[in-house]
């Protein structure tokens, strides 16, 4: 076992700030609140600590998961749109070398061709798309497991 409590960051892409407010039928009707409290109430069964951030601005996304490395064990990421277009956070999870899990609220490959590619699936231990809120609550879950396995 690894020593209590593991850190995760919790990264939210362009637009999630807007969640509950617009498309419900799509993303759900949880505001983007709703949705770290509920990480939160499982990171606490997890014994785990989660940091929750949200951006609109690749930089500023890569920036966070540079700050994450040393200060993080994990990373749980939406990174929204930026999922089809951005070598930019790949290669920022890839350089922290942090295992990441990628989540999706509506499930990508039932939706548009374009959404179809994921520039970060290749850099992360896994991906969880389609099940809502509940995509970051399997993440985390996944996430916590495979870092007490690799302790
Ligand atoms: O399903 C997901 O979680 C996505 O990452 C959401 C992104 C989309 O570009 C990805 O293909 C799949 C879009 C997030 C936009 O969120 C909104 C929420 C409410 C109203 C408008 C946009």
């Amino acid at each position: 076992m690894p020593d209590l409590p593991l850190s995760v960051l919790v990264l939210h892409g362009p637009n999630l700030n807007l969640l509950g407010q617009r498309e419900p039928g799509i993303y759900g009707s949880l505001t983007l609140t709703e949705i770290n409290r509920l990480l939160e109430q499982e990171a606490l069964k997890l014994q785990a600590k989660i940091f929750c951030v949200q951006s609109n601005h690749e930089g500023v996304l890569v920036d966070t998961i540079h700050q994450a490395w040393g200060k993080h064990q994990g990373i749980v990421i939406n990174p929204g749109a930026y999922t089809h277009t951005s070598v930019a956070i790949r290669d920022a999870i890839a350089g922290v070398n942090l295992p990441s899990v990628e989540v999706h609220l509506s499930n990508i490959y039932r939706r548009e061709d374009f959404r179809h590619h994921s520039y970060i699936a290749p850099v992360a231990i896994g991906q969880i798309s389609g099940f809502g809120a509940q995509s970051y609550i399997l993440g985390l879950q996944a996430l916590v497991h495979h870092l007490i396995a690799q302790s």
